[in-house]
């Protein structure tokens, strides 16, 4: 008798012991000096514990010691956030406790908000961005927002689960360059395509250049729909609409050579990373 081995199965056990392994590493801030590692442990955990007041009140703190904001949102937030997603897929957490440590990252954003966008660039363009229809996850949709404001840019940002009409009157109104669309669950991605195919059916769709991110987007699915680029975090997001404004401000939305050049700024971030890393080594 043939054995069937069910594929998709294996693949989340796969990541379920990634995630576990990940979650388990004690030595995490190793390379931060000690008083500054016991900080961000405690700042991560606050997350976890869903502790919104003594979240916040570390944030001061670890500004006083020097830690830039941006240090603080991609290390001990994000590790902490990702940790109850974690919990949350092994049912070791459920909604109550997720919102729980959803309010402390609003609350910590809140805080560290007017700091980066004190940071900001001379402007450079609009963008619009919203979390897709029938999807209420913004944290990370704000952290990009806040990150292009600082870099320069007048972020409209339409909030979350946006209809696409709400997209197409923000084009208009607005006249952004860049447009991006947020999404967080399996279920909703398919509406950053279905927001895509209406901006083209209104003839919109050369004068935006199209971002997608969230956790379940990739670069296959920004090939699929036929976005223009695809931003694994806030940092990617800034450096692909630098290059849309300063490199390809000439190349319209949609154009098979923008997409590609935005690939090789992936490209040339791994190769940046490869070098670090061998020259650390
Ligand atoms: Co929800 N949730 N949630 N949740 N939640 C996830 C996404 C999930 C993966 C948890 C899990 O199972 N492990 C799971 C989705 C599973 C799936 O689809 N396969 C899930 C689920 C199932 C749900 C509900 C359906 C639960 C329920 O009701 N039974 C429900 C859905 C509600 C809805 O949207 N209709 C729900 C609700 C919620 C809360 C409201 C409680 C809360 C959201 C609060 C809020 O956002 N205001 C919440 C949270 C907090 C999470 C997790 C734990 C954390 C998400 C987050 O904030 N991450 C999440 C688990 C996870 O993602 N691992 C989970 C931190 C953030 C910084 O990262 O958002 O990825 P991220 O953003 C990054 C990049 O992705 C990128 O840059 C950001 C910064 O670096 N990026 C972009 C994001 N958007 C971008 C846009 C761009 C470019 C880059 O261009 C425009």
């Amino acid at each position: 008798m043939a054995i069937t081995i069910d594929t998709d199965k294996e693949q989340d056990i796969e990541d379920l012991q990634y995630d576990i392994d990940d979650s388990r590493k004690t030595d995490r801030w190793s390379d931060a000096p000690a008083d500054l590692k016991e900080l961000f442990h405690v700042l991560e955990w606050n997350i976890i514990d869903g502790e919104h007041a003594k979240t916040n009140s570390l944030i001061e703190p670890a500004l006083a010691k020097g830690v830039s904001p941006r240090t603080l949102i991609a290390g001990p937030m994000a590790k902490g956030i990702a940790e109850v997603g974690r919990r949350f897929k092994m049912d070791e957490y459920f909604l109550p406790e997720v919102m729980m440590s959803a309010k402390c990252m609003q609350a910590a954003l809140a805080t560290l908000k007017p700091l980066i966008i004190a940071e900001k660039a001379e402007e450079i363009g609009t963008v619009v961005v919203g979390t897709v229809q029938g999807d209420l996850h913004d944290i990370g949709k704000k952290i990009v927002a806040m990150m292009m404001e600082a870099a320069g840019f007048t972020v409209v940002d339409l909030g979350v689960s946006v209809p696409p009409e709400d997209f197409i009157a923000a084009i208009r109104k607005h006249k952004p360059k860049i447009v991006g669309f947020s999404a967080l669950l399996t279920t909703t991605m398919n509406m950053q395509w279905e927001t895509l195919k209406i901006i083209k059916a209104e003839g919109l769709r050369e004068a935006v250049k199209v971002f997608v991110g969230g956790a379940p987007i990739s670069q296959a699915w920004c090939d699929k729909i036929g976005a223009d680029a695809y931003a694994s975090d806030a940092l990617v997001a800034v450096d692909k609409a630098r290059a849309c404004i300063f490199k390809y401000g000439a190349i319209k939305g949609g154009d098979p050579q923008l997409h590609a050049n935005m690939l090789v700024i992936d490209a040339e971030r791994e190769a940046m990373k490869a070098k670090a890393t061998a020259t650390a080594g």
